[in-house]
């Protein structure tokens, strides 16, 4: 152990981080000297630890141990918890509220009609507006959603990719029309598409045109809004689809690279773009392991920069990996979903070590419903005590220097740099997610980590390890139907009141300069989509119509739903699935063909995980699947189960549809011999509901794949029997 002595002196001659940390206090108000605490014990505690022979700092290129030199000592991570639903006011409420409580920056949630560019009226958004997010039709929604906030002093988040161009555009104009101009604006909107067609599927335009909307809005905030990050490049939803850590890595920052290629092709200012980049990445329950990714993460960044436009980048900044991280969604358990605590703050936990700037805690209840009020305030103050009560904010890096972490980030690294090398191969990320092969790694992954747990080879507490357990929390059902009235009769008002001449020019000239051949991702150009959007949405044209007048030019994208088939038997212990193959060959000799199930997705619910996992596994055991594509109406869910002639229709929901949108289905199928199943996140007090309108059974979080199978396998017999 080296002495307390030994260790100040090699802080004091790392005099890189030095003069980083010593700026770096200034501009957070203080001086380095004062940054070094003491303990009840009156034991000191630096701001930051180094080995006698390892210079590597936080701060300091490339970044391994922290984005800034001093971390949490100087400035702590940012509070930023990720919310919105039912209408504007009541998420501007609920925001408002939270900043009251501690909260430091807003994010918001948008619903997914709203995502994938539909107004509220449109016939295709019933059932959705307002359940997984807040509705947001026009500016006059925005300036609600902020209203009492100042936009100049809050940091706003947009998870925005699909509807990116018509988002940021009423962002601006509602901020503007606040008193607010955009170069002071601080923010960040997601505007990642590259991942959408991977995993999250939020998008609407085919992935060329898509990626333009991207690259304009780069151009535009590195003109115009100057502390606004354009761009979160996310791994989260590849965790949340499946992807082990080495994927969500190098996915990631693949991703990230491919965005700074065409950044660069189209003649942007390098150094403005990539220093306000910003990343966002999942926290799972492997500590340890998550812990080092962030580390990896970073180091990764900045040498993979370095290496491919090192030529032209001249900022500091530009090389730093600055991310939000939000703890895993996916760990958390329906069964006894107060130990979701627990997982929260260990993951928490890890984020923090790992260095994150801004964090999402999720709330407990979250695999049943939205979260409830009390359920929010668990999650945030976990953040809270995390700054305030553990201490954790006083030293940069606490893991640097462990035998054990910095072989596991290099062997991260390692892994990490393999996928990196496959991706280049393929020609980069967007030749490697057309192509399905992104997609495909991802299933492969969620299909082999559903057969470890079904196999209980990993232990989820509460979920595979007993058979007792309790789900019995209130949770939140949002009612929406009186708020989709109200937003309904705004949308009404402001479409009657607007100057309708107008907005068709400004819907034109967006169609125009979509429809341009050349670049347009200047932010001095008159043809910057994001200038056109915002002429739109001065004039008050609706997210919807921006959104088709772009379809107009650009079409639509159309996903074949895919299926790692193969993937769960070979993860699965040998001769688990023998007894289940067994009767399905049984019912196959018996019927003259096998078992035959849709799995379908309806609404705006783009979640296909679960849903490719039980597709591919169900194809494993012996089952014929047909995958139904994403974004169907009931009545298309339906008709295709009748074309196919399928026994049984297993609809997937993870965002709340299933209350309007399933009885819809059984509705549409009635009188014919097929049974309706259900699966995925429906709260326990929907499950009465469902049986009434005819559903057969429902399949919560947790349920294991063998458990579903043997289900499906009795329905197939009843339908056929009757
Ligand atoms: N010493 C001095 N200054 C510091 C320190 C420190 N130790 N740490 C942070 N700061 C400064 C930063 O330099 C920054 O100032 P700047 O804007 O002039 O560069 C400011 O404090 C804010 O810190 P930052 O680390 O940028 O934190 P956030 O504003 O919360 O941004 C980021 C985090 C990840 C970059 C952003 O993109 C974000 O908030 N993303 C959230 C995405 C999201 O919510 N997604 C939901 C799914």
């Amino acid at each position: 152990m080296r002495s307390a002595r030994a260790l100040r002196r090699c802080l004091t001659t790392t005099k890189d981080w030095r003069a980083v940390a010593e700026r770096e206090a200034k501009k957070a108000g203080t001086t380095l000297d004062a940054l070094t605490s003491t303990t009840k014990e009156s034991l000191e505690i630096q701001p930051c630890y180094f080995g006698a022979d390892d210079e590597a700092a936080p701060g300091v290129f490339p970044y391994r141990r922290g984005a800034y030199a001093t971390m949490y000592a100087a400035k702590p991570w940012t509070v930023r918890q990720y919310a919105g639903f039912s209408s504007a006011e009541e998420s501007n409420a609920f925001y408002r509220n939270a900043v009251r409580e501690g909260q430091q920056g807003l994010s918001v949630a948008f619903d997914l009609p709203s995502h994938r560019g539909y107004d509220s009226d449109h016939p295709r958004a019933q059932g959705d507006v307002g359940l997984a997010g807040v509705p947001v039709d026009t500016v006059e929604d925005f300036r609600t959603l902020f209203d009492g906030i100042d936009l100049g002093k809050m940091s706003v988040s947009m998870t925005m990719n699909g509807a990116v161009l018509p988002t940021l555009a009423m962002f601006i104009v509602a901020a503007e029309e606040s008193g607010v101009s955009p170069e002071r604006l601080k923010g960040t909107i997601q505007n990642d598409i590259l991942k959408e067609f991977m995993v999250r599927n939020t998008y609407i335009y085919p992935p060329g045109p898509s990626l333009r909307a991207t690259v304009d809005i780069m151009g535009f905030c590195a003109g115009h809004l100057p502390k606004f990050h354009s761009l979160s490049v996310s791994g989260y939803h590849m965790h949340e689809a499946g992807a082990d850590a080495a994927t969500e890595l190098a996915f990631t920052i693949a991703d990230g690279l491919e965005y700074v290629r065409v950044a660069r092709e189209a003649s942007l200012d390098l150094d403005a773009v990539c220093s306000r980049l910003s990343f966002f990445f999942a926290m799972g329950m492997d500590h340890h392991v998550e812990i080092a990714k962030l580390r990896a993460a970073r180091q990764l960044w900045a040498e993979e920069l370095k290496k491919r436009h090192g030529d032209v980048l001249t900022s500091e900044k530009a090389f730093v990996l600055r991310t939000h991280v939000q703890t895993s969604g996916y760990s958390l358990t329906a069964q006894d979903p107060l130990n979701n605590v627990a997982r929260t703050a260990l993951e928490a936990l890890a984020a923090v070590h790992g260095g994150a700037q801004s964090l999402h805690t999720n709330s407990y209840d979250e695999a049943l419903a939205l979260p409830s009020d009390g359920a929010a305030r668990v999650a945030r103050d976990t953040q809270l005590l995390l700054q305030k009560e553990s201490g954790v904010c006083r030293v940069a890096d606490p893991w640097g220097g462990s035998f054990f972490m910095e072989a596991l980030t290099d062997e991260l690294l390692v892994k990490a740099r393999e996928i990196l090398a496959a991706v280049d191969v393929t020609g980069g990320m967007l030749e490697h997610v057309q192509s399905g092969e992104a997609k495909r790694r991802i299933e492969a992954c969620a299909a082999r980590t559903q057969a470890r747990v079904d196999s209980g080879e990993d232990i989820v507490v509460g979920v595979n390890d007993r058979t007792s357990s309790s789900s019995d929390v209130d949770v939140r059902i949002v009612d929406n139907s009186k708020a989709l009235a109200k937003q309904l009769a705004r949308l009404q008002k402001v479409r009657e009141t607007r100057d309708s001449k107008r907005c068709a020019e400004a819907l034109d000239a967006l169609r125009r300069s979509a429809a341009l051949e050349r670049s347009t991702a200047s932010f001095a150009d008159e043809d910057n989509l994001v200038a056109r959007a915002i002429e739109c949405a001065r004039v008050r044209c609706t997210l919807g119509e921006m959104s088709d007048a772009l379809r107009d030019v650009w079409g639509e994208h159309h996903a074949l739903p895919t299926a790692a088939v193969g993937s769960y038997a070979a993860a699965a212990p040998d001769g688990s699935l023998d007894a289940l193959r067994e009767e399905c060959l049984q019912f196959e000799e018996r019927e003259g063909r096998r078992p035959k199930v849709l799995i379908a997705k309806v609404g705006m619910d783009g979640h296909d995980r679960g849903a490719n996992v039980v597709a591919a596994g169900l194809v494993d055991l012996g089952f014929e699947v047909v995958s139904g594509p994403l974004f169907a109406t009931p009545e298309e869910v339906a008709a295709m189960a009748l074309e196919h002639e399928v026994h049984v229709v297993g609809v997937s929901t993870m965002a709340a549809g299933h209350r309007v949108l399933v009885p819809r289905v059984v509705e549409a199928l009635r009188g014919a011999p097929i049974a309706v199943v259900v699966g995925g996140v429906v709260p326990e007090s929907d499950r009465a509901a469902l049986h009434a309108a005819g559903v057969a059974a429902v399949f919560g979080p947790g349920s294991t794949l063998p458990d579903v199978a043997r289900v499906l396998l009795k329905e197939c017999e009843s339908e056929r029997e009757a």
